[in-house]
């Protein structure tokens, strides 16, 4: 359950995990010494969009060459590209090798999928967007959201949209434990704040349809003209306007990621080790539980963070924290 599948993305659903592990790592072809390194900033239907490292400002357009095999290639992965790097309309590069990922932020269909997508590769923060209202929050959603970061190797922060509708104080409670950069925005407040959180950083946005993603990336970067949707009156939900993964450059280097509305944020692929790396000052405690402990509360079970938080090893509220997140990785449905 727990294994890595870092070279199954959304293009692989289909492949069972561990298939192609045994596949021979492909030789790249003497030519292959000349290729550009690149980072992909979209992906449509097998049609991939890069920005050459050496010359940023132009969009280079490319499909996998033949020894990528079925390796999965997102957003944010960085490419070797050969062939025509021109970018015009015709103009199409390949990609023949993809490097090692620095950080993968994973979803699987459900909890129960063995299959993990890989959504953005090397991305080093991940902004749950949360709309103080209009849609209402769903914090559960949040706190799935927070714990793919956790377990991918992304630093988590929270963006408070809406602030204009309605009070962020709840959701900042809730979440003050976790010691997140918290960040709250309403209708036209200044940028600055936001480019302090995400200048010379890759970031990707992700939450609910309707939530704003989109609207602040338009803020960011006024040339990215991202359509922005309504929110349905009667449903409270967004209309899913946005429908795949973007990286748009910030001026003062960076990248953000729009991503379209999620409804749910499968788990499966969730490593309670890999998490737990999250919670230092909890992991030392979490030494003294029996195998195979879960960290949950009551069940039976005999954890020992309870003692260690009691003894004074670390904050409560953390502990609290910690069992909050991890309730809502093991319900079962991840979606709401
Ligand atoms: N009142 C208010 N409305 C906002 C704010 N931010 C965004 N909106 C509105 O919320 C609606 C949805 O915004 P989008 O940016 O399209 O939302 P999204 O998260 O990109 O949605 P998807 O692409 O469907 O996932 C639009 O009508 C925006 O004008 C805000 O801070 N305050
Ligand atoms: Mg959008
Ligand atoms: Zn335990």
């Amino acid at each position: 359950m727990s294994q890595r599948h870092d070279h199954l993305d959304e293009d692989d659903v289909r492949v069972r995990p561990g298939k192609g592990k045994s596949r021979a790592r492909s030789k790249l072809r003497p030519e292959h010494g000349e290729a550009s390194e690149a980072m992909v900033t979209a992906v449509d239907r097998g049609r991939f969009t890069a920005v050459l490292d050496d010359n940023p400002d132009r969009l280079v357009y490319a499909v996998k060459a033949r020894e990528i095999g079925r390796k999965g290639v997102v957003v944010g992965d960085r490419v070797d590209l050969v062939g025509d790097l021109s970018g015009g309309g015709d103009a199409l590069a390949r990609i023949v090798r993809r490097q090692p990922r620095a950080t993968v932020l994973r979803r699987s269909a459900d909890d129960n999928d063995d299959v993990e997508r890989v959504v953005v590769a090397n991305a080093e923060q991940l902004a749950i967007v949360v709309a103080a209202a209009d849609p209402e929050p769903r914090p559960r959603l949040i706190d799935r959201a927070l714990i793919a970061a956790f377990d991918g190797g992304l630093r988590p922060i929270v963006i408070i949209t809406k602030t204009d509708l309605a009070s962020p104080r709840a959701l900042i409670e809730r979440y003050a434990p976790l010691d997140i950069d918290i960040h709250t925005r309403a209708k036209g407040d200044l940028l600055d704040p936001l480019h302090e959180l995400l200048d010379g950083r890759m970031t990707v946005l992700l939450g609910h349809s309707g939530v704003g993603k989109s609207t602040l990336v338009n803020a960011l970067v006024p040339e990215a003209f991202r359509a922005i949707g309504v929110v349905n009156a009667v449903t409270g939900r967004g209309r899913h306007t946005s429908t795949s993964a973007v990286a748009f450059p910030l001026e003062k280097h960076g990248w953000v990621v729009d991503t379209p509305g999620i409804r749910s944020f499968g788990l499966a692929h969730v490593d309670l080790e890999r998490f737990m790396r999250a919670f230092p000052d909890l992991e030392e405690g979490s030494r003294e539980c029996p195998r195979g402990c879960t960290h949950e509360a009551g069940a039976g079970q005999e954890c020992a963070l309870d003692a260690f938080v009691e003894r004074g090893g670390a904050d409560p509220a953390r502990l609290v924290s910690l069992r909050r997140l991890l309730a809502s990785r093991s319900d079962a449905t991840g979606t709401y």
